[in-house]
């Protein structure tokens, strides 16, 4: 065996040399693995007795994909292209060996390849498009000339991996060969092809299934169409689409530098590189400093749910789907009644749309007790309260599990606001007290916050940690302070959305600049969606503000047709005159005189002050990173991942200039912007909040 660099080795077996890499964790193509690659098959090409070249990787993946980390920094070592141009123009068959998962520049290494073998477990992507890029490195123009436009569209454009059997069926993978045999049956294929004397097949050279398209552009056109909704606001799936239309309709070179240019627009610009960051936030935000990854943890086998509301009902659904028995507890019986039915009802509709078998829904329901009994609970290994938003009651029911459930149990409350402490104090046992914030729907919603009390135990929240990735979450550890990370900084924007409607703005106003900056919907139609009355009360309400205003008058959101907007039968929204002349009524008795307020305003309005609101987060230590902060507004409120989080995003406008915003709004209107410490700090310094470490 020959050792190539620090990173490859080649060994020489009868006629077919073996080329092999090792760069945990991922083998990505950081410089030595691009050296390593152009030397390795330049060396066994040297060797006149070798007639086939496999390449294959240590560890517990194929390539990964390009070096992530190495972007934006100055180019080392190889280039890319020149080490797939050494594969490509190799004289002899060069045969990628696949296992774990070929992605992005590990499936282009792949492509230049003449021929691919993959063991059965094997994932082939080209996920570029995730991290706001478009596979730079020939992906675009090869792919397609292996599996068609319309498959390549998809692929390139979803960044989905593709199991390896559909490889082979598509042409991507020329054989299987058997799990944990990826060396042996590799070089057995790249015997045979020398002894069958096959030729040396370049992707590049295939035309055939591009030239098909050439002239129809209506396939793109109604690709375009079918996704526009999917691709809304995003710059890479437009990109990816070009470099397929230029590979069906450019010779390949000329392909390759349209792909060159417009990966570079893609690499240099906004998008991207908060698409990169929040790749690296997603695997950031499951680690705990003070919790390191070998504390122990506590066996979860039964979980416990109590109430079985909408909450209750979708948090008990995460457990049955992972496989882990719940019993669910109510007050009463018809309470109960409803809330199973409801289970079984989502279920039955998943069923009904063919992502799971109706034996499926049995399994998971036979899984689930309901009771009235809290008792019940008592061998329980993670007990969820998901009882009504009320202090007394919480802690009531604290006190119960308290004297009921086994010890060395979790207690975990899914609260949205409330002291997770004082909830804690209601037991002898604060250790095992902990805050699992949920997001409505809690059976589809990604996000989890887990809020660490003062007294949580380590050993409780790395097992909250590793179940919440189990049952399919992304866990963001907070602290302790009224609605916690989201909520806290959501009652900034709240705020001055109500604001911005009295002094001038009208509700779609505001939303229609929210929904360009890429939400999925504004503060006023998701009012409407959750409905106006949460937390309403005709009793005691007022008409102090324009919600109250609006329930008073049965507009109680789209459940009754009408709130901030008019709906119709099939809830389309429209802009109310009625709550055009409400909103100037009430304006009017409150003595505000309306002005004409910009789509800048409304915009610097409702997001600075979530980012100074991060910012006294972050001073407080209530987050652990400002990526976690980002985590949470990404996959709990529909921040658009393109533009990173509200944190990157005030590291991308500048601090300097959100805080000489926030300082002028400060003497406009008053002390509601007054700028966190940090955040002068941080913009005094010429710093980001990604700089804090
Ligand atoms: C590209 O290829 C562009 C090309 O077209 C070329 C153009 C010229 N780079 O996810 P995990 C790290 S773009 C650097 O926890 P898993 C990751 O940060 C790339 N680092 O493991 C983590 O580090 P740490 C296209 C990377 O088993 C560790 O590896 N490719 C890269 O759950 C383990 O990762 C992709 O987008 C990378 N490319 O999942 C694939 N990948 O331990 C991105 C991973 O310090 N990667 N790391 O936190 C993945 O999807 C998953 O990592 C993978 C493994 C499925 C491979």
């Amino acid at each position: 065996m020959t050792v190539i660099n620090e990173v490859a080795t080649l060994a020489v077996e009868g006629e077919v040399a073996v080329l092999t890499l090792n760069s945990p964790p991922v083998n990505a193509l950081s410089a030595p693995v691009r050296d390593g690659l152009a030397l390795g098959v330049k060396q066994a090409m040297a060797n006149t007795a070798v007639k086939a070249v496999v390449l294959i990787c240590e560890g517990k993946t194929f390539i990964a994909g390009a070096d992530i980390s190495e972007f934006g920094k100055p180019p080392k070592g190889t280039s890319l292209f020149d080490a797939l141009n050494a594969i490509e123009g190799a004289s002899i068959p060069v045969v990628a060996a696949i296992h774990g998962t070929a992605l992005g520049g590990g499936l282009e290494v792949a492509l230049t390849c003449h021929y691919r073998v993959a063991v059965p477990s094997a994932k082939c992507g080209l996920p570029e498009v995730k991290l706001g890029l478009l596979p730079g490195a020939g992906g675009t123009q090869r792919l397609p000339r292996i599996v068609g436009v319309e498959k390549a569209l998809e692929m390139v454009t979803s960044g989905e991996h593709v199991g390896a059997a559909a490889c082979a069926e598509m042409g991507l993978v020329d054989a299987l060969v058997d799990e944990g045999k990826l060396r042996d049956g590799a070089i057995a294929f790249a015997r045979k092809i020398v002894a069958e004397k096959r030729p040396l097949k370049r992707v590049r050279d295939m035309n055939e299934k591009v030239e098909a398209a050439r002239g129809k552009p209506e396939i793109f056109a109604a690709f375009r169409k079918a996704n526009a909704k999917r691709f809304r606001g995003f710059q890479a799936p437009e990109s990816n689409i070009k470099c397929i239309e230029a590979a069906v309709n450019l010779p390949f070179d000329e392909g390759l530098k349209a792909e060159r240019k417009l990966f570079m627009e893609l690499m240099t610009g906004t998008q991207s590189a908060a698409q990169r960051y929040v790749f690296f936030a997603e695997r950031a935000v499951w680690k705990v400093p003070d919790v390191p990854e070998d504390t122990q943890t506590i066996p979860i086998a039964k979980v416990g749910v109590i109430g079985a509301g909408t909450m209750g009902g979708g948090i008990a659904m995460n457990f049955l789907n992972a496989g882990i028995p719940v019993t669910i507890v109510e007050t009463k019986q018809d309470a109960l009644d409803r809330g199973l039915a409801t289970i079984r009802k989502n279920y039955e509709n998943t069923a009904k749309r063919g992502r799971l078998t109706a034996a499926d829904v049995e399994k998971r329901m036979g899984m689930l007790k309901g009771t009235l009994a809290l008792e019940e609970l008592a061998d329980r290994d993670l007990v969820i309260e998901a009882v009504f938003e009320n202090m007394d009651i919480k802690k009531e029911v604290f006190g119960k599990l308290d004297r009921i459930v086994k010890q060395g149990a979790i207690l975990a409350t899914n609260t949205s606001y409330l002291n997770v402490d004082e909830i804690a104090s209601a037991t002898k046992r604060p250790e095992s007290v902990i805050g699992w914030h949920f997001f409505s729907p809690a059976n589809v919603m990604q996000l989890l916050e887990l809020v660490r009390g003062e007294k949580s135990s380590k050993p409780v929240i790395a097992t909250s940690m590793q179940m919440a990735r189990k049952i399919g979450k992304i866990a963001a550890l907070v602290g302790v302070c009224p609605g916690f990370v989201g909520n806290r900084m959501l009652a900034q924007r709240q705020r001055e959305a109500q604001k911005l409607i009295l002094e001038g703005a009208m509700p779609w106003d505001v939303d229609r600049v929210l929904y360009d900056f890429g939400f999925p919907m504004g503060p006023f139609a998701m009012s409407d969606l959750a409905g106006l009355d949460i937390g309403w009360s005709k009793e005691k309400s007022s008409s102090s503000t324009m919600r109250e205003i609006l329930c008073e008058m049965d507009r109680r959101g789209q459940k009754t047709g009408a709130g901030f907007y008019d709906y119709d039968a099939e809830r389309n929204a429209k802009p109310s005159p009625v709550v055009e002349k409400l909103i100037l009524e009430f304006a009017a008795k409150k003595g505000v005189n309306r002005r004409t307020i910009s789509d800048d305003e409304i915009l610097e309005r409702c997001v600075y002050p979530m980012i100074n609101e991060g910012a006294k987060i972050l001073e407080e230590g209530k987050a652990i990173r400002s990526s976690d902060i980002d985590i949470v507004w990404i996959n709990g409120y529909g921040w658009p991942v393109y533009r990173g989080g509200p944190m990157f995003y005030g590291d991308t406008i500048g601090l300097d200039k959100v805080l000489a915003k926030m300082k002028q709004f400060e003497g406009q209107m008053g002390a509601e912007f007054a700028p966190s410490k940090l955040l002068e700090k941080l913009a005094g310094e010429g710093r980001r909040f990604q700089d804090l470490k």
